[in-house]
């Protein structure tokens, strides 16, 4: 008598059911979350093309093995009375067969890998820009040579535009990714990289991360990529940016901030036009000492406060930069950067910001750092 191939249809429905729902739960994760299947440019084109290339001819071999396995294990189990099945011993065509097809993917998938390396590690055509990304424990600083100007936390670009970001670091070893953009390149102190990106949606946000184990704030390394809508926003923010910051009417409270900045913020910041600004104005490489505030030698620890009322993120985006609830004269309590300046250690603890702001003087400080527009 022959059996049918599955007893149990139902059973086997229920079974399949149920991990088709438990993947797409899984999938459901983060509406935002930024995903290398998700590519916004060239490069992270490439490397997600690799990854469905790889991705499908797995799938295939994976369904045809597996397939083939449970269908033969099935289909020609024992049973009682059956005889002994007739015993084989080498076949040379089935032999040839399975050696040649795996060479064949291997070479498809070599194949592949090699151009998507080329297409990352080629100087693209086109018009470029120039950033240099420094790594600090745990943030990010962004130099623009062309204009002499230095951002934290956001990385401003034009779109359709090539990015050639110098990777820099003088303490341990980040690793600059941006899912959308581009793949994962490590910051490795005295050994420099380099890596070319684009955006081609315009008006746009991305999120940037530190992909390597940094220490303990590690996960709080982020920043932003600001892809502007075209290259005259670039340019009027690039304008802005090199400019000296606003200064305060006399009396007001952004005045008495800019005061008690002076005096309590300055070993560590600077803000362009009120307090040293020279390690701003010039790039950090080479490099060696801006993590080091007691050395003396006109680099400073803590990111360039010029523009900061122009960012939305707040120490590696621990926090997001929300004016809104920062409005001079109003209620603080929902104001991230007031909760930054009064506890940084409490916010991302084990940072080098170590201050001991009074409540009297933090509304003038909040008011006054987000003017800096
Ligand atoms: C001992 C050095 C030090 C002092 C003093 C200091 N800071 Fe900082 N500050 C830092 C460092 C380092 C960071 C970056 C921390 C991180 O992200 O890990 C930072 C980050 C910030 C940021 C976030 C900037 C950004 O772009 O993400 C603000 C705002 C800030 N500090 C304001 C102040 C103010 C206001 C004072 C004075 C009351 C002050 N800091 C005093 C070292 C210092
Ligand atoms: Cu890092």
């Amino acid at each position: 008598m022959r059996m049918p191939l599955f007893r149990r249809p139902k059973r086997w429905l229920a079974l399949v059911t149920g991990l088709a729902l438990t993947s797409i739960l899984l999938t459901a994760c983060g509406e935002n979350s930024p995903s290398i299947l998700d590519p916004a440019g060239p490069i992270a084109r490439s490397e997600s093309g690799i990854f469905w290339t790889i991705l499908i001819i797995a799938a295939v071999v994976f369904v045809g093995v597996e397939g083939m396995l449970i269908y033969s294990t099935i289909r020609f189990r024992a049973r009682p009375d059956s005889p002994t099945p007739p015993q084989t011993h080498g076949n040379t065509t089935v032999e040839v067969i399975w050696t040649v097809i795996p060479a064949i993917v291997l070479l498809i998938v070599l194949g592949v890998t090699i151009r998507g390396i080329f297409d990352v590690s080629t100087k693209p055509e086109g018009k470029t820009i120039e950033v240099t990304a420094y790594g600090h424990q745990w943030w990010w600083e962004f130099y623009y040579p062309e204009y002499k100007m230095t951002t934290a936390d956001s990385l401003v670009i034009p779109p359709n535009t090539n990015v050639h970001v110098k990777l820099y670091s003088n303490n341990v070893i980040h690793s600059f990714w941006v899912p959308q953009l581009t793949g994962k390149t490590d910051v490795i102190p005295g050994h420099d990289n380099e890596k070319w990106f684009s955006s081609d949606k315009a008006g746009v946000t991305y999120e940037g991360i530190c992909a390597e184990y940094c220490g303990t704030q590690h996960a709080n390394m982020r920043f932003n990529v600001v892809v502007t809508k075209d290259n005259n926003e670039y340019l009027s923010w690039a304008q802005k940016q090199q400019q000296a910051a606003a200064v305060p009417t006399p009396g007001s409270l952004e005045a008495k901030g800019e005061e008690i900045f002076k005096n309590q913020c300055t070993t560590c910041h600077g803000i362009v036009g009120v307090s040293d600004e020279t390690p701003y104005l010039k790039d950090p490489n080479p490099m060696g000492q801006c993590d080091d505030p007691t050395k003396d030698n006109g680099c400073l620890i803590g990111p360039n406060l010029t523009h900061f009322g122009s960012r939305n993120l707040i120490a590696g985006g621990v926090l997001k930069n929300n004016i809104e609830a920062c409005q001079p004269g109003g209620d603080l309590s929902n104001c991230n950067l007031a909760k930054w300046i009064s506890n940084p250690q409490g916010v991302k603890p084990g940072n080098d910001m170590a201050v001991n702001v009074s409540s009297e003087d933090l509304p003038a400080l909040i008011a006054y750092l987000e003017s800096l527009k």
